[in-house]
This record gives C-alpha cells, structure tokens and sequence, in this order.
C-alpha cells in the first residue's frame, strides 16, 4: 500500500461500526445512503466482505414502499445529530424499516456500488448470494422512484433538498426564499461544532430545512401531499437513477434474470432527462414541478449527466467542464457550481467547493469516454487533496485548502479507488512497454 492507501485505510477503519461505516465521527454519527454506497466502491480494496456488508446494511433498511432511507440511526439514539432518530420518530411511520431512520431519501447510486463490490470479489460474493439478494432490494427501490416519485416528464422528484445530496445548491434558492412557511421551534445547529459557520449552510436555510422535513413526517411520509412546497427534478439525481438502472441490467445479466426492462428504464429516464437541458446555459439544471420552471444555474449536478453513454449533450458538457465556469485542470477537482456566477461562494458547502464523490463521479465518466490523461490528472488531483489535508469533505477550488470536517471517510474510500486504479493503469503500461521492448 502506498502512503495514501495506508491513510485512507485507517480513516475507513475508525469510522466503521461493526456493520456499517458512519461518513465522519463527530458530525455525521450514523449510516448515510448514498454515502454507504459511496464507501463501499472503495472498502472493496481493503475487505470484499465488509463491502458487501456494508451495502447489505443499507438495504436492509428498505421501508415497505422500496425507499432507502437518507440516514439510518442504528443506535437509536441522536447522538449530537440534527435532526436525529427523536425528531423522526419513524417507529411510529406505518411500512417504516425496523431499525429508526429518516423519511426521506438520497440519490440512488446503490445499484452501481453493488456491481463494483461484487467484481471485486465474485467468488466470495457468488458464495454469499449477495448479488441475488441485493437485486431484490434494488428492484423496489428503483420501483419505488418511478411509482411514488414519478413525475409527468418521468423523472423521478426530490421533495427536500437534502434528498440531493447538494443540500444548498442555488437551485433551490428562489423556492426556499418563497416559502413563508419555516420551522417554528429552536432551530438545533450541533453541526456547528464541527465545521465553520460560513462553510455550512445558514440559519435561514435550516429554518426551511427543518419546516419541510417535519411537513414530510406528519403526513406519514407519504409522497401523497399534492400542495408540498418544494419539489424538483434534479439531474444528477435522475442521471444515477439511469446509471444505476444500466448497472442492473449487468447484475440481472449475471443472476440469470432478464436484463431487457433494466435497459429499457435507463433509456426512458436518459430520454426524459432531456427536459432538463438548458440551452442557454449549455447544461442540464433542475425543474420545479410545482411552477414548471427550470433552475438556470450551472452546477456541478448538471454536469453528473456525462455518466450516460447514450446522452447526446457529451460534447457540450466536456466543453463546459473544460471552459472557464468549472476550469477542469485549473482549479481544485471539479467545483460544485459554476465559478463566474454571482452566487459562488468558493468556502460554503454546495455552492462553490470541491467535493471528491463528485470528481470520481467525473473521472469515471472521463475514463468510460476514453479522455484517460484528463481523468488521471484529475484522479491525482483527488489524491493529493485527500492525503494532503487528512481526508477533508470538501476544498476551496482556488486555494485548495481544507473544508468541512476531516477524515471523511467517501474522500477516503474514492481517492483509494482511484488511487488503485492509477496504479492498475501504471502496471497496464510498464507491461505494455516491456512487451513492445521483447
Ligand atoms: C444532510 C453525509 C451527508 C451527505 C450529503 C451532505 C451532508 C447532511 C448534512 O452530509 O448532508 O443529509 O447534515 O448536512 O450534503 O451529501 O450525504 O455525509
């Protein structure tokens, strides 16, 4: 193991729970979902098995409808976490998982997370029936988007902007701003011990946050309140909904199920996901469902599109990812929006920082389009960051100093992935050039 992997290993190994991993010790203390699936792509180096453990732990969180919930709280308590286990009371929400959890949801990248783990140890993951299993849970979740999420376009809709996972990106600005409704009890900020006021989202936004999330939960999570303030169609949501759908078109191929109505699914949502291509802007942005309107702002979200082989938008979105709003090579990883934009803010959270889940996001897709020196610069990049600063959630694009907390453990499991993949290219090479020396 080089002096990254051996880093990143002890970052995976302090944040594991005995059956799941939580993203960091003090500020995020339980399991999150597409974190989970984030953490597992990279555990699959140091432990096949507590890969598929810890996707096993996700899924068996499913709640009867098929959702995967945002976060599940195994100890059952809050543990300095807001809002926690006491705030959703989930054992009272009828078809809620056994264990407590939230009502809401993340984006669905578990499929594609399953596959990677499985190759990364298919004799082991053959004995233990994980990808049989695993199917299941991810057909009715799957299911689950397009039935009680399904829009009009066939997108599936988000109904908090946690369910992003680009919490306050500034696609949700203007909806937020005309909500008169927010929460009307203290507004709990124990995030704060952790990370820097002016590097998390505001009080403000909280007051929304917390106002749409209890709305959520007294209507019995329900996805049935027509009237429900914010609901949108995001596009690096509804782009891992297709992906994870072509991922299991492989894992039915290798189950001896049929692959056919997998593919058919990811094309349908590719093609839909053509309603939010913004012209003007050159990039996909989100679209609220209540006034039909699109978000015009370039965020990295938009550019999460160039996971799909078939998007016909390929081209426009390298141009974008290469030009002055995103400057790939130039700045730190790839920012989280666009860095000529009035509402870029190079330290706060989801609205100007570097985030390393969405740059191995990006280099996967670099990688599949056969851009190799891009996406290795940018794998390096990712590295360097990650070991440099002790595994940070985020970093400024410009300065590339360290943001958020540290020893996070999705920056620790990616740049590990892809620190073994440069090293698999680098074997690829030598090989290569030693066989055209013979
Ligand atoms: C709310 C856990 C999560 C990530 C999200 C990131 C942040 C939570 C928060 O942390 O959100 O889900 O409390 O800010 O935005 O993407 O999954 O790492």
């Amino acid at each position: 193991m080089n002096p990254l992997e051996s880093a990143a290993a002890a970052v995976l190994i302090g944040n594991w729970r005995g059956s799941y991993t939580v993203p960091a010790g003090g500020l995020y203390p339980h399991q999150w979902s597409w974190d989970s699936a984030f953490i597992a792509i990279g555990l699959r180096h140091l432990s096949p098995r507590r890969a598929q453990q810890e996707l096993d732990t996700i899924l068996s969180a499913q709640w009867a409808d098929g959702r995967l919930p945002q976060i599940v709280f195994h100890s059952g308590r809050d543990d300095g976490y807001s809002p926690g286990a006491s705030f959703w009371q989930s054992s009272s929400i009828p078809g809620s998982s056994a264990v407590q959890s939230a009502g809401l949801i993340q984006p669905p990248n578990h499929a594609l997370a399953v596959l990677l783990v499985h190759e990364a140890d298919a004799v082991a993951s053959e004995r233990r029936r994980f990808l049989e299993r695993a199917y299941l849970r991810l057909v009715r979740w799957h299911e689950y988007l397009r039935t009680r999420r399904g829009g009009d376009e066939g997108l599936a809709r988000i109904v908090h902007p946690w369910e992003s996972g680009m919490d306050n990106s500034p696609y949700w600005d203007a909806c937020l701003a005309g909500m008169t409704q927010t929460y009307d009890n203290d507004i709990p900020r124990p995030d704060l011990m952790h990370a820097s006021p002016e590097q998390r989202p505001s009080n403000h936004e909280y007051g929304k946050y917390l106002y749409l999330a209890a709305r959520y939960r007294d209507h019995g999570c329900d996805d049935a309140d027509a009237d429900f303030p914010f609901q949108f169609e995001d596009p690096a949501f509804n782009a891992l909904w297709a992906r994870s759908e072509l991922a299991l078109a492989t894992i039915a191929e290798l189950i001896g199920a049929d692959p056919e109505p997998h593919r058919s699914e990811a094309r349908r949502i590719s093609t839909a996901l053509e309603a939010l291509w913004s012209e003007d802007l050159g990039c996909y942005v989100a679209r609220n469902t209540l006034t039909g309107g699109l978000e015009e702002f370039r965020t990295v979200s938009g550019l999460v599109p160039l996971l799909l082989p078939s998007s016909p938008h390929t081209g426009d979105l390298l141009d974008l990812l290469r030009g002055p709003h995103f400057r790939l090579g130039q700045v730190a990883m790839v920012p989280s929006h666009d860095l000529t934009a009035a509402t870029f803010d190079s330290a706060r959270y989801w609205r100007g920082p570097s985030w390393f889940n969405i740059a191995w996001l990006i280099a996967e897709a670099l990688f599949e389009r056969g851009f190799t020196e891009e996406a290795e610069r940018l794998s390096r990049n990712m590295d360097e960051g990650a070991l440099a600063h002790d595994f940070p959630e985020y970093l400024d694009p410009y300065s590339f100093a360290p943001r958020g907390t540290r020893k996070f453990s999705w920056t620790a499991a990616l740049s590990l992935d892809l620190s073994k993949r440069l090293e698999a290219s680098r074997s690829a090479r030598v090989a290569e050039e030693a066989e055209v020396a013979r």
